[in-house]
Parts: C-alpha cells; sequence; structure tokens
C-alpha cells in the first residue's frame, strides 16, 4: 500500500530520524560509502574507536580533519531544508540525528539531537576534559593527510573529536529525549540511514512498537515487513519536497 501524505498532514507529533544519507546529496560521505585516498583500506569502524585511535592518533586524526574540511565547504541540500519547513507545519516535530554535521541547523532547524556528538566539539582523550579553544582546520586537511591532534591545555594529552565511537555510550540526556520522543509521536520519518548501529537503530522499532506510523526515505530497500511500515524509495533531496508538495500543497 503507498503512504497516504494525508497522514503526514494530520500528525501532531512527527519525528524525523536522520542518517548520513540525508547528507549524501550535500556532498558527504556516507559512513558505509567505500573510502578514497590514504584511507582506503581502512574500516570506518576501526577509525571511529578508541582502539584505532589509540593505535594511530595522527590518521584517526587526519581522517576527522579531511571530513571537516568537507563539511565547512558543504551547503545544506533540499532534505535539510525540507525537514527545517517541516517544523513549521506540523504541530510538533523532534529532529533525532545520528549525523555529526551542522547542515540541519545550517538549515535552519533547531534543537537538534544529535545522537552520535557533533564534529565541532572536543575533548582530552587522556583526561576526558572538554577542549575550550577551536581547533584550526590546516590548510592541507581537505588532502587527506595524517595531522597530529593538538594536545590538551590541561594535562598534554592529545584532543580527540567530541563524536560518539564504537563501544562507547551515546549522551544520556539525548537518548532519552529519543527514546520519549519514539513513544510519543503518531509518525517516525526515517531518512537516509541504513539502520544498523545501535542503540539509535532501535528508535523506529520502539515508535513502531509504541502504535506509531513508520516511513522510510532511502534509495535502497530498508522495510522490515511491519503493517504500519511504509517507503518512499529515493533521494531524501527529491522525495521530501515532494511529500512536502503533496502533504501540504
Ligand atoms: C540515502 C541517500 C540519499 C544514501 N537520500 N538516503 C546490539 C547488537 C549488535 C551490536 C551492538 C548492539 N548494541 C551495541 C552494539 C555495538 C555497536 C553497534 O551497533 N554495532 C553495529 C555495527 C552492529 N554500537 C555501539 O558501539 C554504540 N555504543 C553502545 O552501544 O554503547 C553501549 C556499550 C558501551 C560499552 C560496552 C557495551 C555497550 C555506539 C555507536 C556509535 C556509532 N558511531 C558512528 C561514528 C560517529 C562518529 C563519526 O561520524 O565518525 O556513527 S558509526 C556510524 O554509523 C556513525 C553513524 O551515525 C552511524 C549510522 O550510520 P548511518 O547514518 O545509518 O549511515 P550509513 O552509511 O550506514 O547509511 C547511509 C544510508 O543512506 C544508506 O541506507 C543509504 O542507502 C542511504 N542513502 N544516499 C537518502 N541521497
Ligand atoms: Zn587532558
Amino acid at each position: 500500500m503507498p503512504f497516504d501524505p494525508n497522514l503526514l498532514a494530520h500528525t501532531r507529533h512527527l519525528l524525523v530520524f536522520t542518517g548520513a544519507g540525508v547528507s549524501a546529496e550535500s556532498g558527504i560521505a556516507t559512513f558505509r560509502d567505500k573510502l578514497d585516498g590514504l584511507w582506503a583500506r581502512c574500516d570506518p569502524t576501526q577509525l571511529a574507536s578508541a582502539e584505532g585511535f589509540r593505535a594511530d592518533p595522527a590518521l584517526v586524526w587526519g581522517w576527522y580533519q579531511m571530513r571537516r574540511a568537507g563539511i565547512a565547504r558543504a551547503r545544506p541540500n533540499p532534505a535539510h531544508l525540507a525537514i527545517a519547513a517541516l517544523a513549521r507545519r506540523v504541530p510538533r516535530l523532534t529532529l533525532v540525528t545520528q549525523n555529526v554535521d551542522d547542515l540541519h541547523e545550517r538549515a535552519g532547524s533547531t534543537d537538534v539531537l544529535h545522537l552520535h556528538g557533533r564534529l565541532e566539539d572536543f575533548r582530552c582523550f587522556t583526561c576526558s576534559r572538554p577542549a575550550t579553544t577551536a581547533v584550526a582546520l590546516a590548510a592541507d586537511a581537505r588532502e587527506g593527510r595524517r595531522s597530529d591532534p593538538p594536545c590538551c591545555a590541561s594535562c598534554g594529552g592529545p584532543l580527540r573529536p567530541g563524536v560518539v565511537w564504537f563501544g562507547e555510550t551515546l549522551p544520556e540526556q539525548v537518548l532519552d529525549q529519543a527514546f520519549a520522543a519514539a513513544q510519543q509521536c503518531d509518525l517516525l520519518l526515517s531518512v537516509g540511514t541504513s539502520g544498523v548501529v545501535q542503540p539509535a537503530a532501535s528508535i523506529p522499532r520502539l515508535a513502531l512498537a509504541a502504535g506509531a506510523t513508520l516511513l522510510h526515505v532511502n534509495p535502497q530497500p530498508v522495510m522490515t515487513g511491519h503493517p504500519r511500515e511504509f517507503a518512499l524509495t529515493g533521494n531524501a533531496g527529491k522525495v521530501l519536497p515532494e511529500l512536502l508538495e503533496a502533504a501540504f500543497g
């Protein structure tokens, strides 16, 4: 059965749950895309881990600097803009993202719940103190080189990005707010995520279990077979503006 846009038009609490695919059309590689250059033989699950950082801090820091440079050059795409516009159309919208970029904010979304942290935050790998000075983006970052992390002003340890790596716990308050929204929403719009990384991937399942409808937007098949689950197959930058038009005219 196709998704009826009237359901969106009559939604009271919409939970938008995004993954790397929402930023793909801004030119940001998704997490499971093949890596280029120095990182072609690296596994992102190794790079995004404390073990990977401990083994080779300059490799991991260089990868993050390269991604930071790409995000600084990128612009929000029609999918980010459509999500920001949705907040003006429904009585209540909660935006939960797994992304560490700031493209939702730059599109005009507010109160974004970042489950996996943000690339622009830093803390010390050794003593965990947050770094108060902004980290400069080296001019060669976009070329993708190894790069030694800056040192902590308190203990001299290496700084690390304030993101959530594999094996680390998610920010508790953010996760609690996301789970609460999953249990309260009447529609969950899941955009551009493979839905394999836990505990984030349990959010759509939690919403279904609490009685919500689930709508996926993804060019790949992601349905699990639940009777209240729907999919719009395609790129978010095309599908979301069309969905808005169909629901609100
Ligand atoms: C488009 C598109 C377009 C493309 N339009 N769509 C239960 C079972 C098994 C394992 C675990 C479990 N619970 C926990 C684990 C372990 C682990 C885990 O889930 N592993 C799985 C891989 C199996 N989880 C953890 O370790 C988490 N921590 C934890 O559980 O702590 C508790 C604990 C601690 C200690 C001991 C024991 C327990 C932490 C997970 C942190 C994930 N972090 C990362 C890196 C963030 C920093 C960074 O960016 O560098 O987060 S990993 C990476 O995956 C990143 C993403 O946010 C996340 C999700 O990826 P996403 O967004 O779905 O991207 P892709 O690339 O997978 O998919 C893109 C999608 O877009 C695709 O579907 C495309 O088709 C689509 N697409 N173009 C629309 N134009
Ligand atoms: Zn320190």
